[in-house]
């Protein structure tokens, strides 16, 4: 699967999100399938085009048929992300809010170094848990689960060797529209 990612990533170079205020994210992206999710001064939002106005890479077979044994939906995924998160990337609590129908799952799997996960509740500001993410660690986010708030504190660096040079792939499948 990391090979597989790696042509997606070759296909569809990784790009540094901006936030509306023009901060850049530490977590590098990209994306296969007919959406990517892309962040800059104009907003955030689904997009059929990488930035550099290529069509996305099609979602790996392989990444493809986690979600088929685990989704329990008969929609396919429209959208892989791919966040690429090195030794100080992190990923700051929020919603994933942006799909037509949030009914439908969100499938993550995580590859390489593991990742302190944090969730918490629905609302902004409750109480929340954290526990390590590791590699090969596949999540279904559904149900009441889906709108939970959630975001990375920070890596183990060194915990994993699936990486050469280490780090952390994040993969998300969702359908978008
Ligand atoms: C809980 N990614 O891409 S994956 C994201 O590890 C994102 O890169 C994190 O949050 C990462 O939006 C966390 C686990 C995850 C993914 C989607 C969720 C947890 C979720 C959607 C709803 C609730
Ligand atoms: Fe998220």
């Amino acid at each position: 699967m990391v090979a597989d990612i790696r042509a997606v990533v070759a296909a569809a170079p990784l790009f540094t999100p901006e936030t509306t205020h023009g901060h850049k994210m530490s977590v590098r992206m990209t994306a296969a399938g007919d959406y990517g999710w892309i962040s800059d001064r104009r907003g955030y939002r689904y997009a059929p085009r990488h930035p550099d106005g290529g069509v996305w890479p099609p979602i790996p077979a392989s990444v493809l048929a986690v979600w088929k044994a685990v989704a329990g939906v008969d929609r396919a995924p429209q959208c892989c992300l791919v966040n690429w998160y090195d030794d100080h990337a992190r990923m700051g609590l929020h919603q994933d809010r942006d799909e037509a129908d949030l009914s439908l799952p969100v499938v993550s799997i995580s590859l390489g170094d593991d990742a302190l996960f944090r969730v918490g509740g629905i609302d902004r500001g409750g109480p929340t848990r954290s526990i390590w993410l590791r590699s090969g660690d596949v999540a279904v986010l559904g149900g009441a689960a889906r709108l939970a708030h959630h975001g990375i504190d920070r890596l183990r660096p060194g915990s994993s060797t699936l990486l050469p040079k280490g780090g952390r792939i994040n993969l998300t499948l969702r359908v978008v529209d």
